[in-house]
């Protein structure tokens, strides 16, 4: 299924595929018989229309996956390829340089309105269509089978990973995980040929430049913004990966978590390569000062996952936004069904063009999963803010600010806020406390970023043909430990497929958005607290409350993806440049202490 059904743009799966040749040079067409703005007032018209039943197409293959569904979510997919091969060869006979500036940006926006563009043939439509519906399926309904035993499904590994500490286990569910993915290896090798196609036939030179294309600056020179990101936060990665280090190997002795070179991938505390936070209790500073612990308090007053979204508006209606539209409440999957099989990775949809927004979760009592309610109840408001932009510009100002809208509402979680909700019992006083919570905030938002960096990395190869079906494997763990300093526990190789057991390989959602997104939450955060007018340090601001605040986040969101981003960051923060320096200025006082502690050591790998 397509990136932006799962996670973001309206344009949901009517943009599922496109293609359509396109002449090498320009070519004297007469006069289009539609003006250009008519053309794009048909073309909205048309995508809403499509949308809305390949949208419950989508929807119901996601959360009942059966042979049946994925069918009509297939055909579905193929008629919005079909659609927008058609549309954006239309669209070429406008000038985009001579017709009026709003069309022009319609039009660009139509042109990469899929994340996986199809031939433009129908044998082609069909078989990507197949091949993505049946990917998802294998990934949502996985389970790890042991020779002995029962088997077990990806959250009941995603919790042995998440609770145990007992090394020869973890490694079970780790390793477990990965054996739904070798299946998937031939299907990604003949979707990495069709989609390449696909993007080549719309004008680009492969799906990476395509991709690298919607971030309203030359493709060729993305991967250096993104490199240049990566530059102002390394520094802060490494230090945390050289405690966190030490501190494992201090649990599971140097022969097994080393103290030197990478971290054995399955130590972190998580199935994915991504969050740490689950190992917050292994590596706190200070075991005996108070450290938020949310997870325990949600299970001891045993909340329900209604109470858990209600936490989440509770705080978007404290900035003056709308309350959840009563089909919101009806028609969102909330907690995994018991009789079949759905895929559990949350998403939010905006279904009838953010009419009908749902979020599909299956949600249980952690404090991981509140922060996800808040990810993509974030999702949900941009929906609602821009549901009244035409379709091709019901989207973020670029992926990363979608991703990062409910993330910039979790840095509002500070302990005091979640003491106030009941979620904390006490307050930890000082700098411990501080550096406590610190801590964790950076399992979760620090550990994240080499991953959230390093994974279309991959991609981007893979589709450029750098790294081939022969060494998919090999290329993954080599970024993997370039970047992130972790190592495959045992050896692996190009029989098994390890990008394939993370979720967004076989959706194929691209993943810098949130490399860019868990830069910008620090960018919005700062802008949003000066407008609260909170003053103080940054990692103690709680936007709760302000409308002041919540205006500016509102109008930044209603743009949708009207305007290039650099205006919509300009209006919200004053700058026109994503910039890490709000998420080193937030750890500053964790990053002062890591100096400290490393000193003297190897640090590095
Ligand atoms: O996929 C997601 C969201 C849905 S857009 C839950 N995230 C990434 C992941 O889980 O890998 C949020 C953070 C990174
Ligand atoms: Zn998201």
């Amino acid at each position: 299924m397509t990136l932006r059904v799962l996670v973001a743009g309206a344009l949901i799966a009517v943009l599922a595929g496109c293609a359509l040749s396109i002449p090498d040079a320009p070519i004297e067409t007469p006069e289009p018989a539609e003006s250009a703005t008519d053309f794009v007032a048909r073309v909205n018209a048309e995508l809403s229309e499509l949308a809305e039943e390949s949208g419950s197409a989508a929807w119901v293959q996601s959360t009942y996956i059966n042979k049946d569904s994925a069918r009509l979510a297939a055909r579905a997919q193929e008629r919005n390829a079909a659609f927008l091969s058609r549309a954006v060869a239309e669209s070429t006979q406008y000038d985009l340089a001579a017709i009026d500036p709003v069309s022009a940006r319609a039009l660009r926006q139509l042109k990469l309105g899929t994340a996986q563009p199809a031939p433009d043939n129908d044998a082609a439509r069909r078989e990507l269509a197949e091949i993505t519906t049946r990917m998802e399926g294998l990934y949502g309904a996985g389970r790890y089978c042991p020779a002995e035993g029962e088997c077990r499904t990806l959250g009941d590994l995603v919790a042995v990973m998440a609770t145990s500490r007992d090394y020869e286990e973890q490694l079970d569910a780790w390793l477990g995980w990965r054996t739904v993915a070798p299946p998937m290896r031939d299907d990604y090798a003949r979707f990495v040929e069709l989609t390449n196609a696909g993007a080549q036939e719309l004008g680009y030179g492969n799906l990476a430049e395509m991709w690298q294309s919607g971030y309203d600056m030359p493709a060729a020179d993305f991967d250096a913004e993104s490199a240049r990101l990566w530059g102002q936060v390394e520094p802060l990665y490494e230090a945390l990966h050289c405690y966190v280090r030490r501190e494992l190997s201090e649990t599971y002795g140097e022969d097994r978590g080393p103290l030197y070179g990478p971290i054995p991938a399955h130590l972190l505390g998580n199935l994915g390569p991504q969050g740490w936070a689950n190992i917050t209790y292994l590596v706190a500073p200070y075991p005996d000062v108070e450290s938020p612990d949310v997870t325990t308090a949600l299970q001891a007053q045993d909340y329900t996952a209604v109470q858990m979204v209600e936490l989440g508006e509770d705080f978007f209606v404290s900035l003056g936004m709308p309350e959840l539209p009563e089909s919101f409440w009806a028609l969102s999957q909330l907690t995994q069904p018991r009789d079949r099989d759905v895929v559990c990775h949350a998403s939010a949809w905006p279904l009838e063009g953010g009419n009908d927004p749902r979020i599909k979760m299956c949600i249980e009592q952690t404090g991981e999963m509140l922060s996800t309610i808040y990810h993509e109840l974030g999702h949900i408001y941009y929906f609602l803010a821009y549901k009244d932009q035409p379709t091709l510009f019901q989207d973020g100002a670029n992926d990363g600010f979608h991703e990062g809208i409910g993330d910039t509402i979790t840095l509002s979680l500070t302990p005091e806020f979640l003491a106030g909700l009941g979620l904390v019992d006490e307050i930890g006083e000082g700098d411990e406390a501080l550096i406590n919570t610190q801590m964790q905030m950076a399992l979760d938002k620090i550990a994240f970023l080499p991953f959230g960096k390093l994974i279309d990395e991959w991609r981007w190869r893979v589709f450029t043909g750098d790294i081939t079906p022969d060494n998919y494997n090999a290329a993954w763990w080599d970024l993997r430990t370039r970047y992130q300093g972790v190592a495959a526990p045992v050896a692996r190789s190009e029989r098994d497929f390890d990008p394939g057991a993370k979720y967004h390989i076989p959706a194929n959602t691209p993943y810098t958005r949130y490399f860019l997104a868990h830069i910008l939450q620090f960018q919005f955060q700062r802008a949003l607290c000066d407008a609260a007018g909170f003053e103080g340090p940054l990692h103690a601001c709680s936007i709760y409350g302000s409308e002041a605040a919540g205006d500016k986040l509102w109008a930044m969101l209603e743009l949708g993806s009207s305007q290039p981003w650099q205006d919509a960051l300009e209006a919200a923060t004053g700058t026109r440049e994503m910039d890490a320096s709000a998420l080193v200025e937030y750890f500053n006082p964790l990053l002062g202490w890591l100096e400290t502690q490393n000193e003297g050591q190897a640090c590095g790998w």
